[in-house]
């Protein structure tokens, strides 16, 4: 119920396009446990969302990045999750501050892997977020 529930957090996850693609990696989590997700993680105290997404780039994939711009929100309740949670999550662009730099799996606990897939191409299952906004026509390219 209610009362016992986790308070709402918010979370930041970045689209990280290269040419036509983007950076997915497949969760190990309690929540969307083996589904294809972006990078990202809780906004921790004081930061900003791009401050946030930059860290979990470092953290999660070595990654730096650049020309981070706010996109969009959404409301994320995971009610049949085996830890029922609920996310604000805010989704980002940017780009790779060095096109050569490749994603190293810094976390490996947390994800199978990092690797580029082709916005046309995606693969499955996705994360139920990000295919929530795929399925809404959701187009994350500055070009589209
Ligand atoms: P942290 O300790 O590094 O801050 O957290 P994390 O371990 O990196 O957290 P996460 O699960 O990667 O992200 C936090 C929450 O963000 C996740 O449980 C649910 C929400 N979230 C979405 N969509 C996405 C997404 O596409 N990718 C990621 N990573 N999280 C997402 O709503
Ligand atoms: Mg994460
Ligand atoms: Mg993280």
């Amino acid at each position: 119920d209610a009362a016992k529930a986790p308070a709402p957090r918010v979370a930041v996850v970045l689209f990280l396009l290269k040419d036509k693609s983007v950076l997915l990696g497949r969760r190990r989590s309690s929540v969307g446990d083996s589904t294809f997700a972006l990078p990202g993680g809780h906004l921790e105290f004081g930061e900003s969302f791009e401050e946030c997404a930059a860290r979990e780039l470092r953290e999660e994939a070595g990654l730096e990045i650049n020309k981070t711009e706010f996109l969009t929100v959404t409301n994320n309740v995971f009610r049949e999750e085996p830890k029922p949670c609920h996310y604000v999550t805010v989704f980002l662009r940017a780009n790779l501050a060095d096109p050569e730099q490749v994603p190293q799996n810094l976390e490996p606990e947390k994800c199978y892997g990092w690797d580029w897939y082709d916005w046309d191409h995606l693969p499955n299952p996705l994360f139920l977020p990000l295919e929530k906004m795929v399925k809404t026509g959701f187009n994350p390219f500055p070009d589209h």
